[in-house]
């Protein structure tokens, strides 16, 4: 029942450290170095960011769940860096705070990242865009955002500071590989019904280019853990009222498939450099 397991009485960072043993277990390595979590239309770039030594379900590992959602990967990889000894964990998939499991399932991956050895994690996600000139498919770093849940992954008195939680270094770096890189700040809803065209106004003159389900939640648990945090959207469709066109998820997943070849080589160059 939804509601017991949202009455969670056991520990998060007990239970990433689980999980992260699970996973040192599964993989044969004792330790990953950067972890990266793929949203909609990110699944297809796994294979562009290097050799997979080993992959689990993520059904497998304590915490996590089956995937929910379609061009959504139910597996978690353990994937060689270039040609060095380093290793990323690739998570297929996310747990959105939509589903309705608690914020704790939404940032458990993030945990078990840092549990796992993780010092820096690339948190991608599928987004509606707010200016005309992305169009569908086009990538955007995010340089901040706007946590519109009313939420918080921090339990207790912890008053994490989130001034450049986005890390510059790191988007210096993206900028860098991609000069056409673009930034744009992140505004997470809570989902799953996609935003009026009001509400994209709203978002836009609170300062917002992006609009999406995911991401901040687990950007603020991934500080809380001390790891360096890179956002990068895929502008999938443009948001509502900003195109005539109503949105799809189809659509969606279709624009996803068309930027992967781009998509895939910029996560690969970025995680070689970070
Ligand atoms: I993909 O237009 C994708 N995810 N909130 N709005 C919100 N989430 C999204 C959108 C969108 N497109």
């Amino acid at each position: 029942m939804a509601e017991e397991q949202c009455v969670d009485t056991q520990d998060p960072f007990v239970l990433a450290e689980q999980a992260a043993a699970v996973i040192a277990e599964g993989t044969g390595v004792a330790r990953h170095d950067i972890a990266l979590v793929l949203g909609s239309g990110w699944g297809q770039t796994a294979d562009l960011i290097g050799e997979t030594r080993a992959s689990l379900p993520h059904d497998a590992v304590p915490g996590f769940a089956k995937a929910a959602v379609a061009g959504h990967s139910g597996t978690m990889r353990s994937v060689a860096i270039g040609d060095s000894d380093r290793r990323a964990l690739v998570f297929g998939t996310r747990t959105h705070f939509y589903e309705g499991r608690g914020v704790r399932a939404v940032v458990h991956a993030v945990r078990t990242a840092a549990a796992a050895g993780c010092r820096a994690i690339v948190l991608t996600n599928g987004c509606g865009g707010l200016r005309a000139e992305w169009a569908p498919g086009t990538p955007v770093l995010i340089s901040d955002h706007l946590n519109l849940t009313g939420q918080s992954p921090i339990e207790g008195a912890n008053f994490v500071d989130l001034t450049d939680l986005y890390s510059p270094r790191l988007r210096e770096l993206a900028q860098q590989i991609d000069p056409d890189l673009d930034e744009g700040v992140y505004v997470q809803f809570r989902g799953p019904h996609y935003e009026t065209p009001a509400e994209v106004r709203m978002a836009r003159v609170l300062g917002g280019d992006l609009v999406g389900m995911s991401t901040t939640l687990e950007a603020i648990a991934a500080r809380q853990c001390g790891m360096e945090v890179l956002g990068v959207s895929l502008v999938t469709n443009a948001a509502a009222g900003i195109s005539p066109n109503p949105l799809s998820h189809a659509e969606v997943v279709e624009a996803g498939q068309a930027a992967a070849a781009r998509c895939g080589k910029l996560l690969a160059r970025i995680v070689v450099a970070i």
